[in-house]
């Protein structure tokens, strides 16, 4: 370890005295003119990291996702795609709060030597960035601390977050793909234009995207290239060069929040297909005008019940073999989507708590697990002993169970296994649209309807108070508090309600759902009251 030339880089990235960081659900997140020394610490931690897997190549995302422009925030992604290890986050804190040189180095050495670091062995990371302005200059310092250990590093410019997930487990495992951004295009458009070919469907289908003007703005552009003959997309909201239009009045987290319309798009016709993504493009969700020209907004509930029933067909054709086909939701899933689950599509549902991380494992536990929240972000992870034994199959070509067989082989390619991901879902839905049972965003919208729902936020003191159990849907902290939710919510029919910390503000958010509109907003302002 050579100490001099890491306090050289360190004493460009001095951190502050008084402030305490926090790996949270999405890494570090704040006001990006406080991160500097954050992302470089960061840089030095994938390193050490990539150096504790005997050189994996580990990933950085510089994001702030759905978060306005004057944030950004940085996150790690293990080798197979996934979230960064939970028992590596606390690791993170530490070295994000040791703020001089002199604590760095301690603090590297104290996990060289926790974590039995061979500080000799290779370290590989690559990074990437979405559309934000503060971006190249956070870019530049995570790379000042990669440098720093001496790490190898490849740096891929503005990628979607789940672009850099794909690439992360190309380069552990290349049976994955091509490990560049062409490889994600090309394994996109080979596995949709060969579902589409299997059920000889040969026109076009056409759907708007609302960009959130963030960086899938220039992917749909690149992707409608490969796409040309199969998808027509229409941009809206598509400049991810104005960085102060990012995420501001359109995006997935403003239409699933607002239940209305972003702006930017110019003719809103009826009863036709739409979309919006996030800032960087890991959450999509639907809507459409119905006949009335009321807004109908398809969630990401919405759009784990439409896969889920169209895999649970095609699993339905191959006779003989049994999967476990499951869906994972969290507190926040509309309780009519829970009830649909259960009682119409029969399938196992599991709840977790809120955070990708949580769904993604508990996804991992069926054979075919379709985990989604109901702000959009999510995906289906097929296990591996259900793809042996799809690749297995001797279903003879030309029949239904070979069709099905081989659409599911399609979908574990087209639906990305790492992480949520807006443009896969979104061509996931596409084709479930097409081949499926509900055919138009109508049919769709029909198989349940929601619930009223609120969701509310309060400041309190100190919101570590706040302690959950059941998936977060029970208090045990503040003693006391949770009976008298309970109390309440039992005032209302179809009523539920539960109160949580965010992991992501300083705040604590309160759901609350019923019957009707106008015992919806009373359960949520009575049970708000409690922490007043
Ligand atoms: C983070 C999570 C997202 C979750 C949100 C909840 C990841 C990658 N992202 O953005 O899944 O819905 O936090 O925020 O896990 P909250 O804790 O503030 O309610
Ligand atoms: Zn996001």
């Amino acid at each position: 370890m050579n100490i001099e030339h890491i306090t050289g880089y360190a004493s460009k990235h001095l951190g502050p005295e008084n402030e305490t960081f926090a790996y949270g659900t999405a890494g570090f997140r704040m006001l990006a003119s406080k991160l500097d020394p954050v992302v470089f610490r960061v840089g030095i931690l994938a390193g050490l990291r990539s150096k504790a897997l005997g050189g994996k190549t580990i990933g950085v995302m510089i994001t702030a996702s759905h978060n306005p422009p004057k944030d950004n925030g940085i996150k790690i992604v293990d080798p197979f795609g996934e979230m960064l290890e939970q028992s590596w986050e606390a690791i993170s804190t530490k070295l994000a709060n040791s703020h001089d040189s002199e604590s760095l180095i301690s603090t590297i050495k104290e996990i060289v030597e926790s974590q039995k670091i061979d500080w000799s062995a290779p370290s590989n990371v690559v990074v990437a960035r979405d559309s934000r302005e503060s971006g190249p200059k956070l870019l530049a310092s995570t790379i000042d601390g990669l440098k720093a250990i001496g790490a190898s590093f490849k740096d891929f410019g503005q990628l979607t977050t789940p672009q850099l997930h794909y690439l992360t487990r190309c380069f552990n495992d290349s049976s994955f793909g091509k490990p560049d951004e062409e490889g994600y295009y090309e394994k996109l458009i080979l596995s949709y234009s060969k579902i589409m070919e299997l059920w000889g469907v040969t026109d076009d289908i056409s759907i708007t995207v609302d960009a959130a003007n963030g960086i899938g703005a220039d992917q749909i552009l690149k992707l409608q290239k490969y796409f040309e003959q199969h998808v027509k997309f229409t941009l809206v909201n598509g400049s991810s060069d104005v960085p102060s239009a990012l995420n501001s009045d359109c995006g997935a987290d403003f239409v699933k929040t607002n239940q209305k319309l972003p702006s930017g798009i110019p003719d809103f016709e009826p009863l036709k297909l739409y979309s919006s993504f996030d800032g960087d493009a890991d959450r999509v969700v639907f809507y459409y005008l119905n006949k009335e020209g009321t807004f109908r907004l398809l969630d990401g509930d919405k759009i784990a019940t439409l896969l889920a029933s169209f895999i649970s067909s095609l699993l339905s054709k191959l006779d003989g073999k049994s999967f476990k086909l499951g869906i994972v939701q969290t507190a926040y899933a509309n309780g009519s989507s829970s009830n649909y689950i259960t009682n119409v599509l029969k399938l196992p549902l599991g709840v977790t708590a809120t955070g990708v991380k949580h769904l993604h494992h508990k996804a991992q536990s069926y054979d075919i697990g379709v985990y989604f929240e109901a702000n959009g972000h999510g995906t289906v992870l097929f296990s591996d002993n259900f793809v042996e034994a799809l690749e297995a199959q001797d279903f003879t070509p030309g029949t239904e169970q070979y069709k099905a067989a081989s659409t599911l082989r399609l979908l574990v390619d087209l639906i990305n296994q790492t992480v949520g991901d807006s443009i896969a879902d979104l061509l996931a839905v596409l084709v479930a649209l097409r081949l499926g049972d509900s055919k138009t965003p109508e049919e769709w919208d029909s198989n349940y309807t929601d619930l009223p729902n609120r969701l509310l936020k309060a400041l309190v003191k100190d919101r570590n108070q706040f302690k959950t159990t059941d998936a977060e849907r029970k208090l045990v902290e503040p003693v006391g508090l949770q009976s008298e939710i309970d109390e309440i919510v039992a005032e209302y029919p179809g009523g539920r309600s539960f109160v949580r910390a965010s992991g992501t503000e300083d705040a604590v958010r309160i759901y609350a759902e019923a019957n009707t509109i106008e015992d919806t907003n009373e359960l949520a302002s009575r049970v708000s009251k409690l922490l007043e």
